[in-house]
């Protein structure tokens, strides 16, 4: 709906009195008025949700309409990428402003989230912005700068799962994970104090391992077949990394048929059969009974006939489709309730809604799920925006934006100012005149190049730790050598190489060009520009390989 035609305003709880919206507005301006135009923030984050599954970023085998409905009202970032691509250390950039090494989260295995540091809840609670927090929280420390959070215990779990509230106590909640984050989000909203601004962060479990959906969504989807992708049957050549991962859909240790396939009946067991009885077994018996009922039909038919070599591999790849994109079904149609809510309480108007994910994910691309990896799918990650009014900017944006550009542009869009310390750009200036402010592509106007660093290694899905950088064109990717934990834990060799990668001529990076005497030049001056980004963010990683690389 648009602009011109919005809902009258019904709200469900009466204004609180003018003069307690004074009294904090004071805080930042001495008229409350002005207080109240300072925008609302709406930043909702979803878990692994990719591009590729979202039907406005085109080639999408499902629709999401809701989704879709914020990009066609606002901007869609085509180049939106992520920092370090892992839950934990997405949140922390995210909330600091900071790439991993200077907020200190850098790997989900050994982090714990230093909450006395600057964060931008901090700051925008500081200049009189009401805090909540609703969802997946991951930095295992308690949050800080909220004034209201309701967490989900560590991953979360999709069904009837357990909440951490603000007094410390826990609570397992009846429903669907989607649903009930959506529910506390609309009945936070209900609650607050309408007199002053607010950034309410909504972060969803949804679209994560191991892709439970909701019961009503079992039936879907059901008879479609997904195409694979073109690299699916990847064979990793001269990509060394890529060869030692551990999220090969193929591989039965690294996609497990019962934990991540759901083909399981009673008696069957796998390394995961434990964790995916676990997570199902929080149903009541009832909804048990007809989760069950449906997968122990489709476990039938396949033992009935069972797939071999490639076509289990297909199989797999199916049923992954399948499971992944129910979830995401429930994901559109809440954030369009969402939506619903703010149109319906006319707060379009004056409230910035962002839909992100933590990072993306692989949909079968060079034959893999998870993320991790510098390469495009899960560099990359979703950015759509609904422009409270006064911002101009409507269509693509294809400016080169990353994760710690969110805190800059919040504070910058509150009117608070930015601190120097924060690492990531303001996306104000892109978003507020009707064309980009260089005019799509002048060089020097907007960064020309993102720094990434992954640090999780050894650790889950074996991906090794790299750092690298992305420009327009090209990609540059160092695999280093870290030990001892490495050779000790998993007895593998170390890895040293690096990867250049031509995403015109090539943008699946199956080609490593690393060496190849066509690109010397470009390779020499990807090195320059790597060195600089690394100077520029005082990241410390090339002097400590130089200096000891068996103690990183
Ligand atoms: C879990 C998943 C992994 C996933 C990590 C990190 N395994 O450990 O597949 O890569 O989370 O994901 S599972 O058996 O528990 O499902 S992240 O998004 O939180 O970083
Ligand atoms: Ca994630």
């Amino acid at each position: 709906m648009s602009d011109m035609i919005r809902k009258p305003v019904s709200r469900v709880t009466a204004p609180r009195p003018f003069r307690e919206g004074l009294r904090v507005g004071l805080l930042f301006c001495s008229l409350p008025c002005l207080a109240q135009q300072r925008p609302n923030i709406v930043y909702i984050m979803t878990d692994d949700h990719t591009a590729q599954m979202m039907s406005c970023y085109g080639h999408s085998p499902i629709q999401t309409p809701n989704l879709d409905r914020i990009a066609e009202e606002g901007v869609r970032f085509t180049h939106s990428f992520v920092a370090n691509s892992l839950s934990g250390p997405s949140r922390a950039c995210m909330l600091t402003g900071k790439l991993s090494h200077k907020n200190g989260f850098t790997n989900n295995e050994h982090g714990v989230f230093d909450g006395s540091q600057q964060t931008m809840p901090k700051l925008m609670q500081q200049a009189g912005y009401q805090t909540a927090l609703i969802g997946k929280w991951h930095l295992v420390s308690t949050p800080t700068g909220f004034d209201h959070f309701d967490i989900l215990q560590g991953q979360g779990e999709y069904y009837n799962p357990t909440f951490i509230h603000r007094d410390g106590t826990r609570s397992r909640e009846q429903g669907y994970c989607t649903d009930i984050i959506t529910d506390k989000a609309i009945h936070w909203m209900e609650e607050r104090d309408p007199d002053r601004p607010f950034i309410l962060f909504v972060h969803h479990k949804a679209c994560h391992r191991d892709w439970l959906p909701d019961l009503k969504d079992l039936h879907e989807y059901e008879d479609q077949t997904f195409p694979l992708p073109a690299n699916f049957w990847d064979t990793w050549e001269g990509r060394q990394a890529a060869r030692q991962q551990e999220m090969s859909i193929a591989s039965p240790h690294d996609m497990d048929l019962i934990y991540d396939n759901k083909i399981y009946l009673p008696g069957d067991t796998s390394r995961l059969t434990w964790s995916y009885l676990n997570y199902v077994n929080r149903l009541d018996s009832a909804d048990r009974r007809r989760y069950f009922q449906f997968h122990d039909s489709l476990t039938r038919v396949f033992k009935s006939n069972p797939p071999t070599g490639r076509a289990l591999t297909e199989f797999k790849f199916q049923r992954y489709m399948r499971d992944y994109a129910k979830v995401t079904k429930s994901l559109d149609e809440n954030v369009g309730r969402l939506m619903q809510y703010l149109e319906d309480h006319d707060m379009l108007r004056n409230t910035l809604v962002v839909y992100t994910s933590d990072q993306g994910f692989y949909m079968g691309e060079h034959g893999w799920f998870d993320k991790r990896f510098m390469y495009e799918e899960s560099l990359n990650t979703p950015l759509v925006m609904r422009l409270p009014d006064g911002y101009e900017r409507r269509g693509i944006v294809d400016e080169m934006v990353q994760n710690i550009d969110y805190a800059p542009t919040f504070l910058d869009m509150a009117g608070i100012p930015v601190p120097d310390d924060i690492q990531g750009m303001s996306l104000v200036p892109l978003l507020k005149g009707p064309t980009s402010p260089s005019g799509g592509r002048r060089k020097g106007a907007w960064r020309s190049a993102i720094y990434y660093h992954f640090y999780e290694y050894p650790a889950e899905h074996m991906v090794r730790r790299h750092y690298g950088i992305r420009t327009e064109r090209y990609k540059l990717i160092h695999f280093y050598p870290h030990a001892p934990a490495d050779k000790d834990k998993t007895r593998r060799p170390y890895i040293d190489q690096w990867e250049l990668y031509d995403l015109q001529t090539d943008p699946s990076e199956m080609h490593n060009l690393y060496g190849n005497p066509k690109y010397r030049k470009v390779q020499k001056q990807m090195h320059r520009r790597l060195r600089q980004l690394q100077r520029e963010y005082d990241d410390p990683i090339e002097k400590e390989l130089q200096d000891n690389p068996s103690t990183l």
